[in-house]
């Protein structure tokens, strides 16, 4: 069984392929001097990271003068510093406040919302768990946590198909309340940002959520698709308008060159990120660690 920083390193591998290799075109037979840093700040933004962040990176990295000999892993080695710098404000534990504690999971279609509640609730597979299932729009989501939830051996709450999202999470919660459970997650529909009667019933979730448990929602979690690139960056803007996102879940790192793109949205949000998804399994989700993304990232 590979380790949770094997599975990183594995996950990241189509990103940092992509930005070693331009790395190493700049300095293979060049010195560190102005071109090959506007070069590098190119190669940076080319690997999502964002013009924000990749000046950033640049303006501390010229002024750590390093010198123009330094080798390649030496080099590496200040970027990742310099990366690391920008994520760690975004490394952050997820707490369980209360009891329950509320998670409301949202984002875009095939976001990975289902799999992440299915990842977490394995995670804390010591507590004790129930999952809503708040996407009772599309048909086979209620199936598709129910899976999840049989796997990890948790209650899952579900309706009719088509039936009133809010309502049923506000039954789902007060059941909740009566098991005594320690952590809810509430699955909610995919929806684009534009689709104006989902957004409407994403803010009728919220209203109704706060209503039933005090203090909740304690997360709310925006699940992004890592493929996205700097669009993720526009989902974050609107569902924070809409829902009040406090924390973000990083999918699918494992199949795209843009995980740069957490780069992009640690510089330019500042949110919690507390995890990131690398694979469809139930462990393929971990800990979002600043310096060791970092050290993935440029394949160290
Ligand atoms: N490779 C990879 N696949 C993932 C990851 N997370 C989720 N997936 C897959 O992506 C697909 C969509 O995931 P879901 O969890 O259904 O996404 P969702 O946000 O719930 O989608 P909707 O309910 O349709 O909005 C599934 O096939 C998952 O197995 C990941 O980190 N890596
Ligand atoms: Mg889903």
């Amino acid at each position: 069984m590979i380790n949770w920083f094997g599975r990183l390193t594995a996950g990241l591998k189509k990103s940092s392929d992509k930005l070693n290799a331009g790395i190493g075109d700049i300095f293979t037979k060049r010195k560190i001097d102005a071109a090959t840093l506007d070069e590098l700040e190119e190669t940076l933004i080319a690997s999502d990271i964002g013009y924000g962040a990749a000046a950033e990176i640049i303006k501390r990295f010229a002024a750590q003068k390093m010198s123009k000999d330094a080798s390649l892993p030496e080099i590496k080695q200040a970027l990742a510093a310099n990366i690391a710098a920008i994520l760690k404000p975004c490394e952050k534990k997820l707490e369980f406040p209360a009891v329950p504690t509320v998670i409301l999971m949202i984002g875009v279609n095939g976001a990975g919302k289902t799999t992440a509640i299915g990842k977490l609730a394995h995670k804390f597979k010591d507590k004790k768990i129930s999952l809503i299932a708040g996407d009772t729009f599309r048909a086979a989501a209620v199936e598709q946590l129910t899976v999840w939830g049989s796997r990890n051996n948790v209650r899952v709450f579900s309706g009719a198909p088509g039936c009133d999202a809010a309502g049923l999470c506000f039954d789902g919660l007060s059941e909740a309340v009566r098991q005594k459970d320690d952590i809810v997650f509430i699955d909610t529909a995919g929806r684009l940002q534009n689709k104006t009667n989902l957004t409407e019933e994403l803010k009728k979730i919220v209203r109704v959520v706060q209503k039933s448990v005090a203090g909740a929602p304690h997360h709310v979690l925006l699940c992004l698709d890592a493929a996205t690139g700097q669009n993720a960056l526009d989902q974050v803007k609107i569902f924070t308008e809409t829902a009040g996102v406090n924390g973000l879940i990083v999918n699918k790192l494992d199949g795209t060159a843009k995980g740069g793109v957490l780069v992009s949205i640690a510089h330019e949000t500042k949110l919690p990120v507390y995890y990131i998804g690398v694979g469809e399994g139930i462990d393929d989700l971990t800990e979002f660690k600043a310096e060791d993304f970092a050290a993935s990232l440029l394949g160290l």
